[in-house]
């Protein structure tokens, strides 16, 4: 019975990968988002209430992800990069995980009011080094943050201790809002992932945050 017992969890825990700890024998990190985004740094439109949505992400093969800067947002992108929500993204995440395309995927916390910090955690091995996170810049019509396929090896293929990165800005292409409050907008036929003009939108070209993993174990 105690086997079996071990049995039924496992195979229960498998349908919720991003509420689960990493895997066993994972290279495990921690992940911090440090949003820089203030009226200081970055004057232009910043709105009440500016903060970002939880950290949602995944470990992977290099060269994958889960979006594709130029390619269409699916559903789950669409619907973190609108309103922040973790769902659909979260069981997209799993999906490819469970189709083998990904070692980890993980749901971290937001940041409530920016500037702030938000966390998460995430395992790595060595066919899947490769990490893609984001979150939604809050509001925003269909904008977010994250890191698009960085890996934690060096050129030898050792897991860094640490690495720093500065986030890049998308605009999921869903709403044609221009501003950070301005009203929904749902852009029709829907365009792809672009680069979100961080300058024309904020008055800085600064990035709005940056991310670092530190290698736990
Ligand atoms: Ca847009």
């Amino acid at each position: 019975m105690k086997y079996l017992g071990v049995l039924v969890f496992s195979l229960a825990a498998c349908g919720d990968d991003s509420a689960a700890p990493p895997p066993e024998g994972a290279t495990i990190y921690s992940v911090t988002f440090d949003a820089a985004w203030s009226m200081g740094s970055h004057p232009t439109g910043f709105p009440a209430n500016p903060h970002f949505s939880p950290l949602i992400g995944m470990s992977h093969p290099s060269g994958t992800s889960f979006f594709e800067p130029g390619a269409a947002s699916s559903p789950g992108v669409t619907n973190m990069a609108e309103t922040g929500g973790v769902s659909p993204l979260d069981s997209e995440l799993d999906a490819i995980l469970n189709a083998g395309g990904a070692l980890d995927t993980f749901v971290g916390t937001g940041v409530a009011t920016s500037p702030g910090s938000a966390s998460g955690v995430v395992g790595v091995d060595s066919a899947n080094p490769n990490v893609s996170l984001t979150t939604m810049i809050a509001p925003s019509p269909d904008w977010f943050v994250g890191l698009h396929d960085v890996s934690l090896v060096d050129a030898s293929g050792n897991f860094v201790p640490t690495l720093t990165v500065d986030v890049a800005a998308w605009d999921a292409g869903t709403d044609s809002g221009v501003d950070f409050a301005s009203a929904n907008d749902p852009t029709s036929p829907a365009a792809t992932i672009s680069t979100l003009d961080v300058m024309a939108v904020t008055g800085s070209t600064d990035a709005m945050g940056s991310v670092t993993f530190t290698l736990m174990q």
